[in-house]
């Protein structure tokens, strides 16, 4: 089933210059990127991207880290995207991430794991729509699609 999910660089990985690397993975893969920008988180959408983690310990240095400084912010369309975007992120912990995800090439700690993925059509839905507007999210066909899917 074709899918929209949201992805993000976090700001360590724009800080180490792997923007284009990350994106490059998911253009080789055919995904169509539908919506596209950079900007500073603000505290309180921070506060609502991880609702679901308020309290844990980890929290308040999540909200400062994903805060420290500018993110990309995509939304990625393809074939079973939700879950395909997040094994090619790899797990969580990059320790756990397997060599050939972005996790498993290029971070070493959860704290510093420079990528989000939404991990269910619930949330692909919520985080399209708390990161862009409906404007922003582009409606296009790629030439590539004739070759990338069976008709
Ligand atoms: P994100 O949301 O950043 O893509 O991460 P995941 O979807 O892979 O993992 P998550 O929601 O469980 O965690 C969100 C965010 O919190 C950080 N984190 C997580 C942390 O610093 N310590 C921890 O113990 C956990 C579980 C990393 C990702």
């Amino acid at each position: 089933m074709i899918e929209k999910t949201f992805a993000m660089v976090k700001p360590d990985g724009v800080q180490r210059g792997l923007v284009g690397r990350i994106v490059q993975r998911f253009e080789d893969r055919g995904f169509k990127i539908i919506a596209m920008k950079m900007m500073k988180i603000p505290k309180e959408l921070a506060e609502r991207h991880y609702e679901e983690h308020k309290g844990k310990g980890f929290y308040e240095p999540l909200l400062s880290y994903i805060t420290s400084g500018p993110v990309l912010c995509m939304a990625i369309e393809g074939e079973n995207a939700i879950a395909a975007v997040r094994t090619m992120m790899g797990k969580t912990n990059p320790q756990d991430a397997t060599p050939g995800t972005i996790r498993g090439d290029f971070s070493q700690v959860t704290g510093r794991n420079i990528v989000h993925g939404s991990d269910s059509s619930e949330s692909a839905k919520r985080e399209i729509k708390l990161f862009f507007n409906d404007y922003e999210i582009q409606k296009y066909e790629k030439i590539d699609e004739v070759w990338l899917f069976e008709k």
